[in-house]
């Protein structure tokens, strides 16, 4: 391995091959998990013209302490991101950087209260991509990726953080209330990714479904509830609009949920609408259309 210190990716799917392809030349490692052995990860990146890149990515269960990373970010799933820093924070020096880049609401805050000290960091990104097989990544679209701190000695570094992560093809800003960024993704993902996993459909489909022109208006009416009770401009009417604006710009997509239920993995949806629904309570409000969306896609995957 080289001698460069690595920026150390955990989670090897669709947004960790990204991230590895985009950092080639800043030593990316990926940190399997326990099981793994160490080794390469091969695949090939079709890019946005369709034309290939081969990329092969060192990785290792264990972290290499004779060279600490210069950063740590962790692109797994949301219910996998603490348990996946667990064994490794408390062996990194505490001054590396460790951005998350999940879905959803929760997983972020809880890190951030479980290790203050550290810098900790959150991304929201509009990148798409996805993998459909291990030997193949295909990025799907241009995006843009905001990120803040979500601790003190995260919120020092986060502005050079983010023009270190920074490329004209893939902008990466700072976004100084990433919480408030947070907020605006998990309102459309609560608006799309539900409807996906329970219509079985794509996420233009939606649209027209009788369940989600039904339900959309008073869905959109408890996220700006909250919104509000938490001090966040969330118009219900926008909601709605952002997310009939996102269904119809990615209308051919397979959602991220929608994926997760096709290949029997557990969804977000405690980190989606799950959230809003926990959250939801604490500040004595109704979520019924909530409720009713999680416990539908809970079924789907005997969650
Ligand atoms: O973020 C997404 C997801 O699938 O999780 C959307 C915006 C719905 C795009 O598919």
């Amino acid at each position: 391995m080289s001698e460069q210190p690595p920026v150390l990716i955990v989670g090897a799917g669709a947004l960790g091959k990204l991230w590895a392809a985009r950092l080639s030349g800043s030593n990316p490692q990926f940190l399997y998990r326990p099981q793994h052995s160490a080794g390469m990860t091969r695949y090939q990146r079709l890019d946005l013209a369709g034309h290939s890149h081969h990329h092969a990515i060192p990785g290792s269960p264990t972290l290499e302490l004779g060279c600490p990373p210069t950063a740590v970010l962790v692109t797994t799933k949301a219910m996998d991101a603490r348990s996946a820093l667990e064994p490794l924070i408390n062996v990194l020096p505490p001054t590396v950087p460790v951005v998350l880049f999940q879905n959803g609401m929760g997983s972020q805050q809880a890190i951030a209260s479980r290790w203050p000290d550290h810098p900790i960091l959150a991304a929201s990104t509009t990148e798409g991509a996805n993998c459909p097989d291990r030997n193949t990544l295909v990025q799907a679209g241009r995006g843009e990726t905001w990120l803040g701190g979500l601790t003190e000695a995260g919120k020092a570094i986060a502005a050079s953080m983010a023009a270190r992560l920074h490329t004209d093809d893939s902008p990466v800003h700072h976004a100084p209330d990433i919480l408030y960024r947070l907020w605006q993704k998990l309102a459309v993902n609560a608006g799309i990714n539900p409807y996906t996993a329970i219509l079985a459909c794509r996420n233009g489909d939606i649209l027209q479904a009788p369940l989600f022109q039904g339900t959309i208006q008073p869905l959109c009416q408890e996220v700006s509830a909250l919104m509000t009770a938490e001090g966040y401009p969330g118009d219900p009417t926008e909601l709605e609009a952002r997310i009939r604006q996102v269904a119809t710009a990615t209308a051919n997509n397979l959602s991220s949920m929608r994926q997760d239920v096709m290949a029997e993995r557990a969804t977000e949806i405690d980190f989606i609408n799950g959230f809003i629904v926990t959250q939801s309570i604490h500040h004595g409000l109704p979520v019924p259309v909530n409720q009713m969306l999680v416990a539908q896609v809970k079924q789907l995957t005997h969650q």
